[in-house]
């Protein structure tokens, strides 16, 4: 791997309930972390464009139907078709902000009902964020800045559980981010917890393996 630098990108992941402006503070990370010469990219799971994401797609938007377990091993082996490719971007100096990762998909299943370890296995050996940033807002606020689109979550009551379920998820390294102040506030500490995180990985912090 020639490309390889004596510095890592760090992987950095953003995670909330819908509508929490993940999205947005995504996109306008990756421009001040260009802005701060420091490459990166924007990532997002479920990524749609593959065969997999496709199927993935095509259940949320309920032109199909698939059985909990097996959309959720779906969601799971998206991720690990992008395992290899998000290792050498790392490696080669590049910080990833990923828009959902497997606290979504463990938080989404379990909110079904699907016993919570049986959701976390297949996700043991993906590569473990270096930060998990958590947009934190209520379900009926969230619900309240409207725009939901038609897809199979995007409902209140769902979201209700999907938050009960993140909560279990939460430990003490998630920073933890009030997305009800204004869209300039959130975004302002996330620069800094941000840059915080991507310094300590040019420093050597090793990357892990999930769950750690
Ligand atoms: P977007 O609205 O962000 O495209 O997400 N989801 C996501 C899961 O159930 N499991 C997962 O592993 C991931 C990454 C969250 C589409 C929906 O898919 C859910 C919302
Ligand atoms: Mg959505």
């Amino acid at each position: 791997e020639g490309n390889n630098k004596d510095y890592r990108g760090a992987l950095i992941v953003l995670e909330g309930l819908d509508r929490s402006g993940k999205s947005s503070q995504c996109s306008r990370l990756v421009s001040y972390l260009e802005g701060q010469g420091l490459p990166s990219e924007l990532w997002r799971f479920p990524d749609r464009t593959t065969s997999v994401g496709q199927m993935i797609s095509a259940y949320l938007t309920n032109a199909s139907q698939l059985d909990d377990h097996t959309i959720h091993l779906l969601f799971s082996a998206n991720r690990w078709e992008k395992r290899s490719l998000m290792e050498a971007k790392l490696k080669s100096g590049i910080t990833l902000i990923v828009d959902r990762y497997s606290y979504s998909g463990v938080a989404f299943s379990s909110a079904k009902g699907l016993d919570i370890e049986w959701c976390k296995a297949p996700e043991i050996g993906l590569l473990a964020p270096d930060l998990v940033a958590y947009l934190d807002i209520s379900p009926d606020k969230a619900a309240e800045r409207g725009g939901y689109g038609g897809e199979r979550y995007e409902k209140l009551e769902f979201q209700k559980k999907v938050a009960e379920h993140y909560k279990v998820l939460h430990d003490s390294s998630w920073k933890v981010v009030d997305a009800c102040q204004p869209i300039e506030d959130v975004e302002k500490q996330l620069q800094e917890i941000v840059l915080a995180c991507v310094t300590e990985c040019r420093k050597g912090r090793p990357l892990s393996s999930l769950w750690s």
